[in-house]
């Protein structure tokens, strides 16, 4: 393999030379019990970046990380520092530490080969596949919501006393080679005719004119990419969709938070929610008969809602009960009865302004990956065109017309309500020839 300088990049590893490297890894071959020759080992990855193996021994089991110095999906073209493992390594430690209940534990790093070990999760499955399944989570929207509480508050400066922040701040800002991918493909690309945007063509071409010449809209996606560049609010996973989530129906775990940076809390709630919809909208093109799956659609706009409230409720929760060394208690405020309500009233000021960046994130993600770069196997995997570009331009539509209200008055009902209106006027039937 050859990267963009010319010279031998660096290998993925293989069964050999993986059992080798195991074998001299006194941490890791000691989870096998020394046992490495008959460990049977599977490269399992199917992201756009990284390289992961599944290593399976008769009582133990581990998933193995590797970063290579180009991006996977690239085949080398696209060269990528393996810092991108370094970041997303010290991000699990912290969110585990966090929410130990929902982020897999991190066994073993290894800067120079650019390789993690972390927690086997089995029978997990990816969430996005369980979804297209139409799986049900019963238990996905408290899990997440305990995640997201638990992972945003105890980085914010709700929870850290600033000199640790800013410290924390200052690390991940390196993160740049995938904040700048970030930053591009959400922000940028699908809103200029970048060679990069794809999407169902000729179905989706007159809407894509419109909202790539709709000048508001533009400039509302600017002030939103402007927000996550300055704010600093807490650390982020960076690309909280339900493929960086595994789980079965009684348990759930976030990985991949390799896009890790601090930022406005809303932008890895609307991620989420975002790619919740997307699978809302593509729902009934994976119908038997139509309306079949339309008890599954409620129980994902009932997961949005209550991961809302959850978050918003358990935030608030931490605020009160454990405010750390930060803003609120550094200034004394635990006192009185008027203390108590200042300090409740402060942070559901600051909760409404995550509200509605969430709902406005979520738009952008759904626009970006039903027309820029990075799609969502969601729609990828509907086969009929027709059907496919029903749900894409429906999904569009609402986005488009969500992000047209005036900012600060929406609620997480509203998003909702939307959905469902715009995907019922959508029918199931196919438009296109
Ligand atoms: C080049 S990476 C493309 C996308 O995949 C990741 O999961 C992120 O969502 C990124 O935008
Ligand atoms: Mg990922």
């Amino acid at each position: 393999m050859m990267d963009v300088t010319g010279t031998i990049a660096a290998t993925v590893f293989n069964e050999d030379t993986l059992k080798a490297y195991l074998a001299s890894t006194p941490r890791l071959s000691h989870v096998f019990g020394g046992e490495v020759d008959s460990l049977r080992i599977h490269e399992i990855g199917d992201g756009n970046l990284n390289f992961v193996f599944f290593v399976r021994g008769d009582k133990a089991a581990l998933a193995l990380k590797q970063a290579l110095p180009y991006s996977r999906m690239s085949g080398g073209a696209r060269a990528l520092t393996c810092e991108r493992l370094a970041f997303e390594t010290k991000a699990l430690q912290i969110f585990a530490r966090l929410a130990p209940a929902h982020v897999p534990a991190v066994h073993h790093y290894d800067a120079e080969r650019s390789l993690m070990a972390q927690e086997f999760l089995s029978p997990h499955i990816v969430m996005r596949k369980g979804m297209i399944e139409a799986i049900a989570y019963p238990h996905f929207a408290d899990h997440i919501s305990t995640y997201l509480a638990q992972c945003l508050h105890g980085t914010s400066d709700f929870a850290l006393a600033a000199t640790e922040k800013r410290e924390l701040v200052a690390d991940f800002a390196r993160n740049i080679e995938l904040c700048e991918i970030t930053e591009r493909l959400i922000f940028t690309e699908p809103f200029t005719n970048s060679p990069n945007n794809r999407w169902t063509s000729p179905a989706l071409d007159g809407q894509v004119a419109q909202l790539q010449s709709n000048v508001a809209l533009k400039l509302r996606v600017a002030a939103l990419k402007q927000k996550f560049l300055t704010r600093t609010d807490a650390l982020l996973h960076g690309d909280l969709h339900s493929g960086s989530i595994m789980l079965t129906p009684d348990d759930t775990k976030v990985i991949d938070p390799e896009f890790a940076v601090f930022g406005p809390m809303g932008f890895d709630i609307g991620i989420l929610v975002g790619n919740l919809l997307l699978n809302y909208f593509a729902q009934p093109a994976y119908e038997a008969s139509v309306g079949e799956r339309g008890p599954y659609g409620d129980h994902i706009l009932a997961m949005v809602q209550e991961i809302w409230s959850g978050f918003a409720f358990k935030f608030a929760a931490l605020c009160r009960e454990a405010p750390g060394d930060g803003i609120l208690s550094c200034v004394g405020l635990e006192s009185s009865d008027d203390a108590r309500q200042g300090r409740n009233a402060f942070v559901h000021a600051y909760l409404d302004e995550v509200l509605q960046d969430t709902i406005s994130y979520a738009c952008v993600e759904m626009i970006r990956r039903t027309i820029g770069r990075a799609h969502t196997l969601d729609y990828d995997l509907i086969v009929d065109d027709g059907l496919r570009a029903k749900a894409e331009s429906a999904s569009l539509a609402c986005a488009v017309e969500i992000l047209a209200r005036p900012v600060g008055v929406g609620s997480i009902t509203d998003l909702c309500r939307a959905s469902r209106d715009f995907a019922r006027s959508a029918g199931r039937q196919p438009q296109m020839p």
